[in-house]
């Protein structure tokens, strides 16, 4: 169903704002490190081509996607314009997928009706690691670039 709607990895960029004075965080978890790296870089390279200096594109690394909501939190307040969320849960055999994709989706959500600067959603929630490698600069494109280019878009509403 998702992959009948629009990709967000092929987008217009006449259509996103000049990024010269965003100051954007990105909170990354360590979990599944190899695609939340890559998700990282999608985001950190889009951000770049829109203008952002390296001084305004912080990172903040958490332990695992259940401390992204603590690390948007504390970057919310902080100067920021944007912070994006990047994370990877994978489905196990146990009920943690579940229970952290929910807390996380909720705990953003939150943030997002609470706080001043929007937190973006950069959480890959797969059934296998091959699911997650097709949407961190795979086949599927790279979830990260997405995120890049929502938070430049919030920032302009
Ligand atoms: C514990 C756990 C498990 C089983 N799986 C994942 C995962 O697939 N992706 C992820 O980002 N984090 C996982 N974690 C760690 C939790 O998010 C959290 O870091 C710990 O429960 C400590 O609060």
């Amino acid at each position: 169903m998702a992959t009948a709607k629009k990709s967000l990895s092929q987008y217009d960029r006449s259509k996103i704002p000049d990024g010269k004075n965003f100051r954007i965080a990105l909170v990354v978890s360590e979990w599944n490190q190899s695609i939340t790296e890559a998700l990282f870089q999608g985001a950190k390279d889009t951000l770049l081509v829109h203008n952002l200096s390296e001084d305004n594109i912080v990172r903040i690394d958490v332990p695992g996607s259940f401390e992204l909501i603590y690390g948007a939190k504390m970057a919310q307040q902080m100067n920021f314009n944007a912070i994006i969320a990047i994370g990877c849960i994978i489905k196990g055999e146990t009920m943690h997928f579940e229970f952290i994709s929910n807390a996380v989706a909720n705990g953003i959500k939150d943030l997002n009706l609470n706080g001043k600067a929007p937190v973006i959603f950069c959480l890959l929630t797969d059934n296998t690691i091959e699911q997650s490698k097709a949407r961190s600069g795979g086949i599927k494109g790279n979830k990260g670039v997405e995120a890049a280019v929502t938070a430049m878009r919030m920032i302009n509403l």
